[in-house]
């Protein structure tokens, strides 16, 4: 990697996360129909019909992985997009946090992995789900605790707010078999992320090898929907209003 591609990697990185305040827009291509279009990516991201005999719901999912396009952490054809994973000895952060973040433990480091976002307005009380899947070669280190099991990573963050950091799953939870080049998967899940705070919100998603390069794992993700804050029914504006008016007359007794 040249100084250039660095330094460009970095600014990608941190860019977005910095431009909080740019004008307010909607979220967008939740369920990646439209391929990548709406999303900012780094690494091994592509839009995919099915991985590890995992399918998208609709035409299409998101396919992140920290496999090389070279194929020597595990078996060739698990890079997707032709894009190396982000080299986090290059690379000062990863989706604008700083790489210790992703690290199990002090003596146990994030290695490469690659990363989504996108940027939109929110109301606090707006709720955000996603489904995801990690499927994975890395079960080496099952029942250790530490070292070597890849992990997947959903990261929220709003300007004056400490960013919230969710693992959503290692490598060594991923009990199911899969196919197509891995052996296992967590199958399907949810997650939900209720916004605290109205106005601008970065969020992110990212899929890391920790304790070296080798063994590659892939997250998916799909139905990513924005669901508004449900607005007070009219019944209980009129309860306000009336409560309103009866404590102003009090007031004027
Ligand atoms: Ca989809
Ligand atoms: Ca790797
Ligand atoms: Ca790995």
């Amino acid at each position: 990697m040249t100084q250039f591609t660095k330094v460009l990697f970095g600014a990608f990185l941190v860019a977005p996360l910095v431009l909080g305040s740019a004008a307010a827009q909607a979220q967008t291509n939740g369920g990646f129909e439209s391929g990548l279009t709406g999303w900012s990516a780094a690494g091994d991201v592509s839009a995919q019909a099915s991985v590890g005999g995992q399918t998208a719901s609709g035409s299409f999912m998101a396919v992140l992985t920290n496999a090389a396009p070279s194929g020597f952490d595990d078996a060739t054809g698990l890079n997707l997009s032709g894009t190396a994973p982000v080299d986090f000895s290059f690379a000062p952060n990863f989706l604008g946090l700083p790489i210790t973040t992703f690290d199990l433990s002090p003596a146990v480091g994030a290695y490469e992995g690659s990363a989504i976002q996108q940027s939109f307005a929110v109301q606090a009380g707006d709720r955000l789900t996603f489904r995801w899947n990690l499927i994975t070669n890395d079960l080496l280190n099952t029942g250790t605790g530490i070292g070597g099991v890849d992990t997947a990573f959903f990261v929220v963050a709003q300007p004056g707010q400490p960013d919230f950091v969710v693992r959503l799953g290692e490598s060594n939870e991923a009990i199911m078999a899969a196919s197509g080049g891995y052996s296992n998967t967590t199958g399907n899940l949810i997650h939900s992320h209720i916004f605290s705070q109205s106005g601008m919100a970065t969020i992110g998603f990212g899929i890391v090898d920790v304790g070296d390069y080798a063994v590659s794992s892939a997250l998916t993700l799909d139905q990513v929907i924005l669901t508004p804050v449900p607005e007070a029914p009219l019944w209980a504006l009129m309860l306000a209003g009336l409560a309103i008016v009866r404590m102003r007359k009090s007031q004027n007794r």
